[in-house]
Order: C-alpha cells, then sequence, then structure tokens
C-alpha cells in the first residue's frame, strides 16, 4: 500500500462563463426598479425597435407580441436610457414562448462603433422553456465594470412566438448581507438561515446562494467551506471581481455526500480569475436537485482551514486484470483537506479469504499534511 498526500481538493475550473443566473429573493423586499418597460399603452413599442426577423409586432393589453424568423432576431432598445451599472442588478423579464432557446441580453456603456456599442462578450444568456406559460426570468449580469448602461438590447431566437408582460431592472439590496449575515437565494433555490449556519436548497441547474463580500484576492487564496451535503458528486463555488462582468466559477470535486459534515478547502492561488477584489461569492453546495445542504459557514482567509479530515478518493488494484498467482499492488489515496496536520495516521488493511497479502497489513505515517 503506499500513501499519497494531496492537500487541496481537485478542482475544475472554467473560465469566462456567461451563467445564466436567474435571482429570486426570498422576499420582494429589499430590492428597487431603476428602470422598467411594461408595454401598457396600445401600440407603444417603448422605445424597443425590432430587426427584421421580428415579425407581426403588436403592442395590445398590456403585452408586446412578435413571432421570431432566421438566426437573429434582436429587440434594440432606442429609446434615450441611462442606468448606474451595479453588481446588484437583475434583469426581470416575464414572457412566455411555445419554442425551447437560449435568449440574450446585450449591454453597453457606450455607442462607440462597432455594432454602435455593443460587443460580442458584453451579454448574459438565459434559458428560455418553451412551453407557452408565464414565467418571470431574472437574470444576473453583473455588469458593475461599465460603470453605467446606456444601451441595451434584447436578442429571443428564432421560430418561435414570444409574449412579454414587462422587462425591468432591479437592484438587489445586498448592504446588510455578507459571509457571516446571509446570502439571496439566486434562481429556484431557497436558504434558511439556522441557529448555526443555513439549511440551502437548490431545485434547478442555475440555482445558487449569493453574497457580496470585499476580499483582496492575492492575500486571501484559501476558500474553505465545511456543509454536509446527503447526495451529490460535486459542489459550485462562483466569484465576481471588481473589473470583470460575469461570473466565474469552480468546480468542487468530488463531494463527500455522508451526510456529515465536512470542510473543502479550495486554493484560489491556482486560478488567475481569482485577482484583484473579490466582491461576490456563490455558492451551489450539490449538483443534486431537491437536495437541501447543511451549510455550517464559508470563510475566505490566507489559510485553509479545520480539523484535518481524511479520505481515500481512489483505493483500486493496481492491474485492471489480476490473475491467480500472480502478485499486484493495491493502492490506496490518502487526502487531508483539513486545515491542519493529521498525525499518526494508521491504516489496516483486510483481505477477503483467498488473497493473500505479501506485505504488512498494517501501515502507519507520521504525518499527513
Ligand atoms: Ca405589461
Amino acid at each position: 500500500m503506499s500513501n499519497l498526500t494531496e492537500f487541496a481538493l481537485s478542482v475544475m475550473f472554467a473560465t469566462a462563463i456567461l451563467v445564466s443566473l436567474a435571482v429570486s429573493l426570498l422576499s420582494s423586499q429589499g430590492e428597487k426598479v431603476v428602470a422598467e418597460w411594461q408595454f401598457d399603452r396600445e401600440g407603444d413599442l417603448q422605445g424597443w425597435q425590432p430587426n427584421v426577423q421580428i415579425k407581426d409586432v403588436k403592442v395590445a393589453n398590456g403585452i408586446l407580441s412578435f413571432r421570431t424568423e432566421g438566426y437573429d432576431p434582436i429587440l434594440f432598445l432606442e429609446a434615450p436610457f441611462e442606468i448606474h451599472a451595479s453588481p446588484w442588478n437583475v434583469i426581470e423579464i416575464r414572457l412566455k414562448a411555445d419554442g425551447d432557446g437560449v435568449a440574450e441580453f446585450f449591454w453597453s456603456n457606450t455607442y462607440e462603433e462597432p455594432y454602435r456599442g455593443f460587443r460580442p462578450h458584453k451579454r448574459t444568456e438565459f434559458w428560455v422553456t418553451g412551453d407557452g406559460k408565464w414565467r418571470t426570468y431574472k437574470i444576473l449580469p453583473l455588469w458593475h465594470p461599465e460603470g453605467k448602461i446606456i444601451r441595451l438590447r434584447f436578442d429571443p431566437f428564432g421560430g418561435a412566438n414570444f409574449e412579454i408582460d414587462f422587462i425591468r431592472i432591479v437592484e438587489l439590496e445586498a448592504k446588510n448581507l455578507g459571509l457571516e449575515t446571509g446570502w439571496v437565494a439566486v434562481g429556484d433555490a431557497s436558504v434558511r438561515r439556522e441557529k448555526e449556519g443555513w439549511t440551502v436548497t437548490t431545485k434547478e441547474p442555475d440555482a445558487l446562494i449569493l453574497t457580496p463580500v470585499s476580499i483582496d484576492a492575492e492575500a486571501n487564496s484559501f476558500v474553505s467551506i465545511q456543509m454536509a451535503v446527503r447526495k451529490g458528486d460535486y459542489a459550485t463555488l462562483y466569484f465576481a471581481t471588481e473589473k470583470e462582468h460575469g461570473f466565474k466559477r469552480v468546480s468542487i470535486s468530488p463531494l463527500i455526500a455522508d451526510g456529515k459534515e465536512h470542510i473543502y478547502n479550495l486554493d484560489m492561488i491556482a486560478y488567475q480569475e481569482w485577482r484583484g477584489r473579490i466582491i461576490a461569492l456563490g455558492l451551489r453546495p450539490t449538483d443534486k436537485l431537491g437536495e437541501t445542504v447543511r451549510l455550517s459557514w464559508v470563510s475566505v482567509s490566507d489559510r485553509p482551514k479545520g480539523l484535518p479530515d481524511l479520505r481515500i478518493p481512489i483505493f483500486a488494484l493496481d492491474d485492471a486484470s489480476p490473475r491467480v498467482g500472480i502478485t499486484t499492488s493495491l493502492i490506496a489515496t490518502v487526502t487531508n483537506s483539513g486545515g491542519e496536520t493529521a498525525k499518526n495516521v494508521r491504516a489496516k488493511l483486510i483481505l477477503p479469504k483467498g488473497v493473500e497479502l505479501k506485505g504488512d497489513a498494517s501501515l502507519s505515517v507520521e504525518q499527513l499534511g
């Protein structure tokens, strides 16, 4: 048996991901409307100009309706418009469609060419369920590096009938939230304060919980999370920086889904996007939909946290097809993802009948850091 120490968990990192996020507060309190288009006057598009791939445009009974063709239907907002770009802005759009697809908002702080201010990377996508039912999609663009937003454009997808009740931009009240004080639920998720920590349930793939932070990334490269998960393979940590738009995402894998409290220490120094000032952290504690997770705490500091946390992620024969009478090796990889060094670690191997051990059945390691 050989021992291997691995300091951190395996983390996968995806850069420049445009995550479409639907935000829902626990209550409607704590958000203010900063811009809105209600389509409540007959025939008044309120400045939303369709391109040629948007047909049969009509505003009646408080609803903007149209049909889309082709690959690039667009509604440009051409009315004068300017808002302060906050990281806590949420675009809300109540619509129904009779086809599934990915819709997008483009946004910008300039009219400068090319594309009259719009740029391919300044956009936020979201998935539209085309079952003909009304839904309010809530999209978190994290467009704060723009400073202000003066250009807005809605790109539905082709080949569907759309009805839009309203488009509005709200600002979440995040002032009193933080790692120790509270989280908002994002998408179809719920987060409840308990005597110690929170219980978190996420019911759709994009759902997560979110909180504002103000962290110097270079001085604080360890994100530590203590939680108890019963089901699921991986969790996802999200973060937003002061200088770049959108969310960055780190996959925490594998989860130790035994229902007990474990500490996950992530060393963020490996990720070049973890730089400057971190202004928001998000967490999706399990990929298992509908599963409730006990979240004890999340902390960001200059070192890993917690007691030693040993486990064996790999325990297998070295030889994929062992044969009778031939000696093979059995390899166990022991990791310590806790904040402290494990001392006097002992392992004992118990084999079934018929398997002969060539080495020592017990093994001890003085320190596992
Ligand atoms: Ca309306």
